[in-house]
């Protein structure tokens, strides 16, 4: 078998995506998702310019030396842009290898580990009886762990909960340039607290709660808010801290007990051996998309779990529904698996383009069995929807200094 045409496909069904269709002249094809959310033509061109030539005539059978071939084989090893144009090869020749052995990817990874796969979904506010309620709706539906994003009092638009927006499958700004936000560290951290005393208050212990900080503490700060936040007994706080430099996380470590995630930005191992091996953080959230795919996701996963580290897969509405598949099959196998950010199956443009294998009963996504990922791109409907540039936010401080978002 051989690769014969491969597809660089992107579309805007609500938010930009970029999908990568490998078709074999067997006619069976796969589908990887390639989207980096505000630099998605950098990967297009990347595939375009420089993978998709080097692929044309291969056996796709040989995911593990083709995805050597383009990490080693390029000499300008990691980065997102990179990971992500290898992650949607290697999903799609995982998609081409199950649907020729008329298997779920899951069986070739090794077969179920658990019946479904535990979500948290995400209960937003701009106030704490806002967030609450929403928490209140979740619990109804039966999720067995939800995230608390709360506006903070003074910086109205703060990640998570999107200001007036109230579509977070639209998290993707329409203005030409990237928007900027305000931090403040001090009114976080005088806040952020009483929204989990109230949630504790009044929903009690059995529900898991999760907290994303979205890297914009020092380490010290984090090792604050983690030893305030100890008696609500968080399931993890997210991104407390950027981790470029690793070590950082020793000294959040020394000082609290609340259970530490961080991941979603990391491309590979190398971004993450430190506090794999160190045992500093407790969950592992690099995506299937921006860390290389299935094949390096597996092995990652291997690794982390023999330091006790749990896999919890980044989950948000610009991991195209292949990623979100392709994380169904992972985490259903995964032995280590942890949980599953959840946001909802998107809006109707998005259904229109992709169909996929998931859905939720009762705090849980379910897989059905379909050989491969499960995935389909609908091209006509596809075209509907044309890609617009789009930026994330820019954070600045109160005078003016750049921060992380
Ligand atoms: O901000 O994916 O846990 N989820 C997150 C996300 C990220 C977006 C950035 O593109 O932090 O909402
Ligand atoms: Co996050």
């Amino acid at each position: 078998m051989k690769i014969e045409h491969i597809k660089v496909l992107v579309s805007r069904p609500s938010r930009n995506f970029v999908t990568l269709k490998i078709i074999t002249d067997s006619g069976i094809y796969g589908l990887g998702d390639a989207t980096v959310n505000g630099r998605e033509m950098a990967v297009v061109a990347y595939l375009k310019e420089h993978v998709v030539p080097c692929l044309l005539g291969r056996d796709p059978h040989q995911i593990e030396d083709i995805w050597q071939y383009l990490y080693k084989g390029a000499y300008w090893r990691r980065g997102p842009i990179t990971m992500a144009a290898i992650a949607a090869v290697d999903m799609a020749l995982w998609d081409i290898k199950g649907k020729i052995a008329g298997l779920p990817v899951y069986q070739l990874l090794g077969g179920k580990s658990r019946k479904g796969i535990t979500a948290y979904a995400h209960a937003n506010g701009a106030t704490i009886d806002e967030t609450l309620e929403n928490l209140g709706k979740f619990i109804k539906q039966g999720f067995k762990a939800v995230r608390l994003q709360c506006a903070i009092p003074g910086l109205e638009d703060t990640y998570g909960t999107l200001g007036k927006k109230k579509d977070y499958f639209e998290l993707q700004s329409d203005r030409p340039l990237p928007p900027e936000q305000l931090w403040s560290t001090s009114k976080y951290m005088n806040f952020i607290t009483e929204l989990f005393k109230q949630a504790r208050a009044e929903y009690g212990y059995d529900i898991q709660l999760v907290h994303d900080v979205h890297s914009r503490l020092t380490p010290i700060e984090s090792a604050q808010l983690g030893k305030l936040l100890e008696p609500y007994k968080l399931m993890f706080l997210e991104d407390a801290s950027p981790a470029d430099n690793q070590d950082g996380y020793q000294i959040i470590r020394n000082h609290t007990t609340t259970p530490l995630a961080i991941g979603e930005i990391f491309n590979t191992v190398w971004d993450a051996k430190d506090l794999i091996t160190n045992q500093t953080i407790d969950y592992l959230r690099i995506a299937a998309t921006h860390g290389g795919g299935i094949t390096p996701l597996k092995k990652i996963s291997d690794f982390a779990a023999m330091y006790n580290i749990r896999m919890a897969p980044h989950g948000a509405p610009d991991l195209s529904p292949i990623c979100h598949a392709a994380h169904a099959h992972f985490n259903i196998w995964a032995p280590n698996f942890g949980v599953q950010e959840f946001i909802g199956f998107g809006t109707e443009a998005l259904n229109k383009v992709f169909s996929h294998p998931l859905s939720f009963d009762n705090g849980y996504i379910l897989l059905e069995d379909k050989p491969g990922l499960g995935v389909d791109y609908n091209e006509e409907e596809a075209l509907k929807y044309e890609y617009k540039r789009s930026y994330l936010p820019v954070t600045r401080l109160e005078d003016g200094t750049l921060w992380y978002w």
